[in-house]
């Protein structure tokens, strides 16, 4: 039974798949000089297993029609908030990937116009195809309507604060839309000791590599060069907020004493970025003590709800952050307010 409340539960992390793209992973997964232990072991389930949560989210994730909204009615969740789901088309080779992207956007948009009070699109890139890269997102923003872009993380073992992703990241500044830093496996690099023990997936995996990510783009001086830009976070700011005073110190204790000569003073310190560049949502963390603590130490106009659909698909949860009890205005801020004005919607 769903509460009723004085407020839109707008849901901001929210996935889908489309045949194609399901495709390519398939023919990657046979293919064996595709060496991606992250990818193998994420897509080797949902693509194949056939456990009933691997089923549930596979048929889940094609799904943009009446089964999605049955499913958003059943759990209370006004609004979803709809990207391509993670590794999105970051794990192809570039051409393929901004074809593929193309195409999951196209589809994404109609699904958008047939259920507009209940689809917002976010756009999904090929970030190493910047010029393409660059080209997509203005016409996702622009033409299909979408309010943000989503990055699953690394691209390639690549990550956002090296050079060649420049052009997308000055492009999102400019679109003044905001980049969800969606998260993924680690790349092969990283994954030995996660896949030894299973935890390579979103248990821990997901949010060690994506915080990882994130604090590499802000230590390395991107919201320096790039002030208004925006990123967004899920899984309660992938741990970052619980480390915020820890990485102050630390971070400028160790550009003061000059111990790695490539690492430049910030303009800031490292929390001022978590503050002011970072939008922090509690996908898959239905809990209120990590919730107020990120409202605490980050803000409250700053986090903002999400479900994680169809991955944490688990209707009481939206009952659990109802029952928070925090000030109503704060709640409110949390499901709708700062949805609507962080992807300035028009619903
Ligand atoms: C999982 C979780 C997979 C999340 C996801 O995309 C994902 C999972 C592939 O449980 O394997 O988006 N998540 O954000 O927590
Ligand atoms: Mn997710």
């Amino acid at each position: 039974m769903v509460n009723k409340v004085n407020y839109l539960r707008i849901a901001t992390e929210e996935a889908f798949l489309t045949q194609d793209v399901l495709k390519g992973y398939m023919r990657l997964l046979d293919d064996a000089s595709f060496q991606d232990p992250g990818f193998r072991s994420l897509w080797g389930f949902y693509g194949k297993h056939q456990s009933p949560r691997a089923k549930f989210i596979h048929e889940s994730l094609l799904d943009l029609g009446a089964k999605r909204i049955a499913d958003m009615d059943a759990s209370g969740i006004d609004h979803q908030i709809i990207a391509l789901t993670a590794p999105g088309v970051q794990v192809f080779q570039p051409a393929e990937a901004s074809a593929l992207a193309v195409d999951a956007n196209d589809q994404l948009a109609e699904a958008c116009r047939r259920y507009p009070t209940r689809y917002t699109g976010m756009v999904c890139v090929a970030p190493h195809d910047p010029d393409n890269a660059v080209k997509e997102m203005e016409r996702g923003i622009k033409k299909l309507g979408f309010k943000a872009v989503i990055i699953n993380s690394h691209t390639l073992g690549h990550y956002l604060d090296e050079p060649q992703f420049e052009p997308v990241l000055a492009a999102a500044e400019a679109l003044n839309v905001p980049i969800y830093l969606h998260p993924q496996t680690p790349p092969p690099s990283m994954i030995k000791p996660f896949l030894d023990a299973g935890l390579d997936g979103a248990v821990f995996g997901f949010g060690s590599e994506t915080g990882l990510h994130m604090l590499r783009i802000i230590t390395g001086g991107v919201f320096d060069r790039h002030p208004k830009l925006q990123f967004i976070i899920g899984h309660a700011g992938e741990a970052l907020p619980f480390w915020l005073y820890r990485l102050d110190y630390m971070h400028g204790a160790t550009v003061r004493s000059q111990r790695y000569p490539f690492m430049k003073p910030l303009k800031h310190p490292v929390s001022h970025y978590l503050r002011n560049n970072v939008y922090i949502t509690n996908s898959g963390v239905a809990w209120q003590p990590a919730i107020e603590f990120c409202q605490k130490v980050i803000g409250v106009d700053r986090v903002l709800y999400a479900m994680d659909y169809p991955y944490q698909y688990v209707p009481e949860e939206v009952g659990f952050c109802d029952a928070m009890t925090i000030p109503d205005a704060d709640k409110k801020a949390f499901f709708e307010g700062n949805p609507r004005r962080v992807f300035k919607l028009d619903i």
